[in-house]
């Protein structure tokens, strides 16, 4: 007879799992970063309540302002904010703060004031909100600069100086992605106990995939290489197969989806927008960390997105990352001159 499977007894918690890998650090580790995502499971775990109850507690729709970017904010990406700037600030660990939703970076004050930076999504995905479509938090973790107290440049600095970047999708269930710059871990929230489980353990991109996320819709204003490596993609040399196409448009769940199956997301400069429509600091900086840690790659095609030094909070900048080899693919028709250039 078949060995009866019995529930697991041994939980890997994601505090736990952080605290371990911070012991297996040495005596450098204060426990402080722990701290800190600690609160920031919190704040997702809120989140996710929230989103869920939504529709029944009249928290879709517009709460009536716009932000920084000109965008009309909804009632849940405010609130989300607003847990997000108190539990942060509160944890007594962060120094500056920098969110989508305001217009500018928050400097903690003294008797609060800890060592690390957090620039964040707090609900990513607006457009899906009302629609019960996937949507996330999206966030990263700069140390403050030796000697300083909390300023803004301390947060203008490549992503490749970040400690740690990751996300929480709200989905069927919520799933918070993280790295702290030793591979990547997802944890799945059991509402039950009100914790997140390791269950996604050393997530590695598929070098290759089958799969491109891309709003084609802004195709008339893609540049050559973009058009012409999708259609390289879409109309394969016989013999082999087009991709599929996926496109939710939730950064959030189109990267999650490409960091479990591979392929590539793209949100590229285009002739309308320059760098496209994603933020540097708390969108492309930590999906690309994200990326980079499971091995793929991320690029906006003329440079690894990790090593831009921003100059401002709120910049964007155009983004192509997952699988190594399809990143690669993308990045040969960015680095072949295109036929208007030829032309010229
Ligand atoms: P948001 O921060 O206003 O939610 O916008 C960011 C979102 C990303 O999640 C997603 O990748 C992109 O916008 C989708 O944009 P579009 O609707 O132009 O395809
Ligand atoms: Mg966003």
């Amino acid at each position: 007879m078949a060995e009866e499977q019995l529930p697991s007894t041994d939980l890997i918690t994601l505090t736990r799992h952080v605290l371990a890998e911070q012991f297996r650090l040495g005596s450098a580790a204060t426990g402080d970063l722990t701290l800190l995502l600690t609160a920031i499971q919190v704040t997702s775990k809120f989140i996710a309540t929230n989103v869920r109850k939504a529709r029944l507690i009249n928290l879709v729709g517009l709460a009536g302002e716009t932000n920084v970017q000109g965008e009309e904010q909804k009632k849940l990406d405010v609130l989300s904010n607003d847990i997000m700037v108190n539990a942060l600030r509160a944890s007594g660990k962060t120094a500056v703060l920098v969110s989508e939703e305001l217009d500018d970076a928050i400097i903690i004050e003294e008797k609060l004031r800890g060592k690390y930076c957090v620039v964040f999504d707090p609900l990513d995905g607006s457009s899906n909100i009302d629609a019960g479509v996937n949507i996330g938090t999206i966030f990263g973790i700069y140390q403050i600069q030796e000697g300083s107290e909390g300023v803004v440049a301390d947060v203008l600095r490549p992503g490749h100086e970040m400690v740690a970047a990751g996300y929480t999708m709200y989905g069927s269930s919520a799933n918070l992605v993280l790295s702290t710059g030793n591979g990547v871990n997802g944890y799945t929230l059991d509402a039950s106990l009100g914790e997140f489980i390791l269950t996604h353990p050393n997530i590695q991109i598929p070098s290759r995939g089958k799969i491109y996320s891309f709003n084609e819709g802004n195709s008339m204003y893609f540049h050559e290489p973009t058009t012409n490596y999708l259609n390289s993609i879409k109309f394969p040399a016989a013999g082999k197969s087009p991709y599929s196409a996926r496109y939710i448009g939730s950064m959030v769940a189109d990267v999650h989806r490409t960091l479990l199956y591979g392929g590539i997301f793209g949100y590229p400069g285009d002739k309308k927008s320059k760098n496209g429509k994603l933020r540097l600091l708390y969108e492309a900086f930590p999906m690309a960390f994200l990326t980079e840690q499971a091995g793929g790659l991320a690029t906006t095609g003329t440079g690894r997105i990790l090593d831009i030094v921003p100059t401002s909070i709120h910049e964007r900048c155009p983004v192509f990352l997952g699988s190594k080899d399809d990143v690669e693919d993308l990045l040969k028709f960015y680095q072949t001159p295109s036929e208007t250039e030829t032309k010229a």
